[in-house]
């Protein structure tokens, strides 16, 4: 197949380098306007893959079967929007990030769409990409032109395994919401690994709760105990883990918590259920936010 890879951050390393060492055509495309990208992974085997790739050509994103998509969630839609008109009309666009609300912005493109989420974890130690630990992608259609592509997940699962092909993926997705409700900021406000919130019990139930109820209304039924269970287990999983969100505020970059705990908010205000919990912690990294993207933009 012939794929372009929107964003080339970890994920998107660990995409060019797993696509390209199965045969498929790939480029990068990047916010630089330069014609290659630079791939540098360490495998979790130890070894080292490192090549340059055609970056950017618009030849090449107009003849794709793919984009895929590795952006943060607050670049997405706008990056997707700017590319769509070039890229054949029948190409599925492919979505892995954290959060919700991406599918809302894109509600109008016209390329079959699908989202998708992962457990890969991967972490940049300076020019290097290190493949941390292997995982689950979990992939479905997210609009109906889209529901006859689950034979992506064989092509995407050959490439860099396990993917796993979803008919619906609205549960999974709240579960991972609630998931990265929790870890997220608490884990960037706490400023450490995922285990240590065994620490704050509390919180992590009350924030549990409020997600509960809210994905309850929004159809997709989840008790609180399940979904705390659930929590537990990729805190637990994913001990030793920095969150992105905890990444991000350390190298002063925009979170995604206008996506996370932010798209929770809005869900929970549609339905008059009042989430104060999730507010507190909206409240409080935005304020962190602000303050470092302030002090970058050279305001007092
Ligand atoms: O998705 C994650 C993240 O860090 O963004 C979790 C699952 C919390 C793993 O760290």
């Amino acid at each position: 197949m012939k794929i372009t890879v929107l964003g080339c951050g970890a994920l998107g390393q660990l995409w060019l380098t797993a696509l390209y060492r199965q045969g498929h055509e790939v480029q990068g495309w990047l916010r630089v306007p330069q014609p290659w990208c630079s791939v540098n992974v360490q495998e979790t085997n130890g070894q080292v893959f490192n090549e340059l790739l055609t970056a950017n050509d618009p030849d090449f994103l107009a003849r794709s079967d793919l984009l895929l998509v590795t952006l943060k969630a607050w670049q997405v839609s706008t990056a997707v929007k700017n590319l769509a008109a070039q890229l054949p009309a029948a190409s599925p666009v492919l979505l892995i990030h954290n959060g919700m609300g991406t599918l809302e912005e894109l509600r109008t493109l016209q390329q079959p769409l699908l989202i998708g989420m992962t457990t890969h974890a991967a972490r940049r130690d300076g020019n290097l990409i290190i493949h941390v630990a292997n995982g689950i992608t979990h992939i479905g259609p997210a609009n109906a032109a889209a529901q006859e592509y689950s034979f992506l997940a064989d092509t995407l699962h050959a490439a860099l395994p396990d993917v796993a092909w979803h008919d619906e993926m609205g549960s999974a997705s709240w579960k991972k919401l609630a998931v990265n409700c929790v870890v997220n900021p608490l884990t960037a406000l706490y400023d450490c690994p995922n285990g240590a919130l065994r620490e704050h019990p509390q919180e992590v139930e009350a924030i549990c709760n409020e997600v509960a109820a809210v994905m309850q209304r929004e159809g997709h039924h989840s008790s609180p105990d399940d979904l705390l269970f659930y929590v537990w287990q990729v805190v637990d999983s994913t001990a030793a883990n920095i969150s992105s969100m905890l990444q991000d505020v350390r190298a002063r970059r925009h979170t995604e918590i206008d996506y996370i705990t932010g798209y929770l908010l809005n869900r929970a205000r549609a339905h008059g259920i009042s989430v104060p919990e999730n507010a507190r912690l909206y409240e409080l990294i935005k304020r962190k936010e602000n303050e470092y993207e302030r002090i970058s933009a050279g305001l007092s």
